[in-house]
């Protein structure tokens, strides 16, 4: 081979014999005077990406060195499909082999046949599972961010862009992390909406901070039917940006460290019917930062009620967000270390914005 470049190729079946689909597709790929085949990942066994009753997918990754360009590489890709395709006599629906260009060295390409990072692959677990095990140090040219952390962003999940839903992006984090200061932020860049957590209007919030635990169950019902209120499919709208400074599951987390035993099992029955009218976020953004520093911000914006807020009650919600995230499959999330991050400066602001555009349609 002359030249050569390293090349990535999603390889995906859900019809027939499908470990045999991706190792004919494979075995095809081999005999390619232009191609040598490298390595290979895994199979994995994946849930179709839209629930419509279709089976269950293989996939794999495979990765490759061909002296083709990029769209000779793709006719070869079309016509292992077109091959295997015509003898399944596949027209629609389930395909017997489905073969993607993942990645062409660190070329970006973006023509009518081809576009290279492949579009959705940042949202595909089933695509950056197999990829990083075949070179986890990979960088996605587009997003400029490693495949390892674009993987970690979706928990095992995969996602694609659905412009017609309400285009919701949830921030969730602790007290003081500064939270409504980035929705803000976000909306000056954005337009759309900012849902603002209703704090101030809830009438046991005082009381609960000064220490009238009987009070917490009422001081969670008020948020929970608030937030419901500001969250519910009917208040929304398709295609419209919403940025919220909270995180609706958020819920869980508060009333579990706020209510007794008998109070948190009655909560849990009334949440459920709520949490079933609200819209998922597209995108959640998730804040950190030390106990410390959120202290600090506390005390500075000086709401009279916060002021007996300790370290160690900090501590604890932070653990909790981190297993409330840790278990989170509804959506990506993005991870935002405050020590590093500011939404008053422009440039980080700018990055952050280019990162939410290939998870949001806004
Ligand atoms: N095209 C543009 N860029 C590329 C690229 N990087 N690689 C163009 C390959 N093709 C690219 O492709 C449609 C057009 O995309 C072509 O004309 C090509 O020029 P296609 O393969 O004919 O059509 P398709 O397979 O229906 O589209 P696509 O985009 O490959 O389908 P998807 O989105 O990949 O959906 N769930 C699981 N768990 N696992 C899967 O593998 N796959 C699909 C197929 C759905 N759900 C899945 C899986
Ligand atoms: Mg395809």
């Amino acid at each position: 081979m002359g030249a050569s470049t390293t090349a990535y190729v999603g390889l995906g079946s859900n019809l027939g014999d499908r470990q045999a689909m991706l190792d004919r597709a494979l075995g095809k790929l081999k005999q390619h005077e232009q191609i040598d085949v490298l390595a290979r990942s895994e199979v994995l066994e994946t849930e179709p990406l839209t629930h419509n009753g279709q089976a269950k997918y293989l996939n794999a990754v495979t990765e490759i060195r061909t002296s083709l360009s990029p769209s000779a590489l793709l006719r070869v890709l079309q016509g292992i499909e077109t091959d295997m395709g015509r003898s399944r006599q596949e027209k629609w629906g389930p395909r017997s082999i489905d073969l993607d260009l993942l990645m062409f060295g660190t070329e970006i390409i973006q023509s009518e046949e081809l576009t290279v990072p492949h579009a959705q692959m940042h949202l595909r677990s089933f695509v950056l599972e197999p990829l990083c095990q075949l070179n986890s140090a990979l960088l996605h040219p587009v997003l400029g961010v490693g495949m390892t952390e674009l993987k970690r962003r979706l928990n095992g999940q995969d996602f694609f862009v659905d412009g017609a839903a309400p285009q919701l992006v949830s921030i969730a984090g602790n007290i003081g992390v500064g939270k409504t200061t980035l929705a803000n932020c976000l909306q000056a860049q954005f337009g759309g909406d900012v849902l603002y957590e209703p704090y101030d209007t809830n009438p046991f919030l005082p009381d609960v901070y000064a220490g009238k635990a009987e009070l917490a169950l009422d001081s969670q019902l008020h948020f929970l039917v608030h937030r419901a209120q500001q969250l519910k499919r009917a208040a929304l709208t398709d295609g419209n940006a919403y940025f919220s400074d909270y995180l609706f599951e958020k819920e869980l987390v508060y009333a579990e460290s706020l209510l007794d035993a008998r109070q948190w099992e009655l909560y849990q029955r009334i949440y459920e019917p709520f949490a079933a009218m609200i819209v998922a976020p597209s995108l959640v953004l998730y804040m950190q930062d030390s106990s410390d520093r959120c202290l600090t911000r506390i005390q500075r914006r000086n709401r009279s009620y916060e002021q007996g807020i300790q370290t160690s009650f900090l501590d604890g919600l932070s653990q909790a967000y981190d297993r409330l995230i840790e278990h989170w499959r509804r959506s990506p999330v993005l991870h935002l270390d405050i020590a590093k991050f500011d939404c008053l400066r422009p440039d980080h602001m700018q990055e952050l914005t280019a990162q939410i555009r290939h998870y949001v349609r806004i």
